[in-house]
């Protein structure tokens, strides 16, 4: 499936406004995850913004879709998409983890509109999301759970014991992202604690795998609707990413997982995000 050329391009600059407002919010709030937020950004955007079914107005619409940011560092990309629908106000997002504000690193349930589950401690994401996949199924009701993991949090032994129920349970009615980006806080995840082949490793606990370039929207949408499609086992989608994407400085560099941009430095960010747009657009306009 090849996305129409008007939705395409709308999902790529959407994600693009989304990067230059997370560079933005984490220069005015004085730091934050920036490696992960631009990592798992097209993935984010595709699911906002073109598959779930949910509704501003109404955060705690109880039939709305479910998400869970279980990489729950994600936070300051994920409340960038909150602030673009309209749940939080452009104020509350400049204050992004400042004391006083909505706004932690972590985004917290009980104070961010749109947010269904607290996360940060790495890993117990999943099993809540698998949890409001079971809590579908056992109440009839018809909403579609969106679970996103980082590849770190493979590391902990609780993300298998939930793969294990995902398979018992047969939860089909949810779907998993693996932000595969290859890097953690401290290194490479292959260095630090080999997770490859994590295709067969998935497949044996009894799952869908599909893998896929997580920034490419025709493979993330078409990933997403096969998922729906697959009845007798869960799906997990290993979207390979790079950390820190679309800044160039910062891609694929351990030392951007958290940091802080004075005034030069945000400068240079928004600059790369402009020049890959330009060249992107170049792109599309010469393929036309
Ligand atoms: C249980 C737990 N242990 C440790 C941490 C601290 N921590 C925050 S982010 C991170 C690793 C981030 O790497 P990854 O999970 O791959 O995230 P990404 O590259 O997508 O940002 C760690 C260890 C945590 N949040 N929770």
């Amino acid at each position: 499936m090849a996305l129409a050329a008007e939705e395409l391009k709308m999902l790529q600059d959407k994600a693009y406004q989304i990067r230059r407002r997370i560079v933005q919010v984490t220069e005015r709030s004085g730091g934050g995850h920036l490696g992960g937020s631009l990592s798992q950004t097209d993935i984010l955007v595709a699911l906002y913004y073109k598959y779930m079914n949910i509704n501003k107005d109404d955060p705690r619409w109880p039939e709305r879709d479910r998400f869970v940011l279980s990489k729950g560092h994600g936070g300051l990309g994920h409340g960038v998409i909150l602030g673009d629908l309209g749940y939080v106000a452009d104020e509350d997002l400049d204050k992004f983890g400042k004391t006083g504000s909505i706004f932690g690193m972590h985004l917290d349930r009980h104070k961010v509109p749109g947010v269904d589950a607290s996360t940060g401690s790495l890993a117990h994401g999943f099993g809540i999301g698998l949890g409001f996949a079971l809590g579908a199924r056992l109440k009839g009701l018809p909403w579609h759970t969106y679970i996103v993991l980082s590849d770190g949090e493979l590391h902990e032994g609780t993300i298998w014991e939930a793969a294990m129920a995902g398979a018992q349970f047969n939860l089909t009615n949810q779907t998993t992202f693996i932000d595969r980006n290859r890097l953690m806080i401290d290194g490479f995840t292959e260095d630090i604690m080999k997770l490859e082949p994590l295709q067969d490793k998935w497949a044996a606990f009894g799952w869908n795998v599909m893998r896929i370039d997580g920034h490419d929207f025709n493979q993330i949408c078409q990933a997403t609707e096969d998922a729906k499609k697959v009845t007798d086992k869960p799906t997990v989608i290993i979207c390979d990413t790079v950390k820190g994407k679309g800044v160039e400085f910062m891609e694929d560099e351990r030392k951007w997982h958290y940091g802080g941009l004075d005034d030069a430095m945000a400068k240079d960010a928004l600059a790369s995000l402009d020049e890959g747009k330009k060249k992107r657009d170049a792109a599309e306009k010469k393929a036309s």
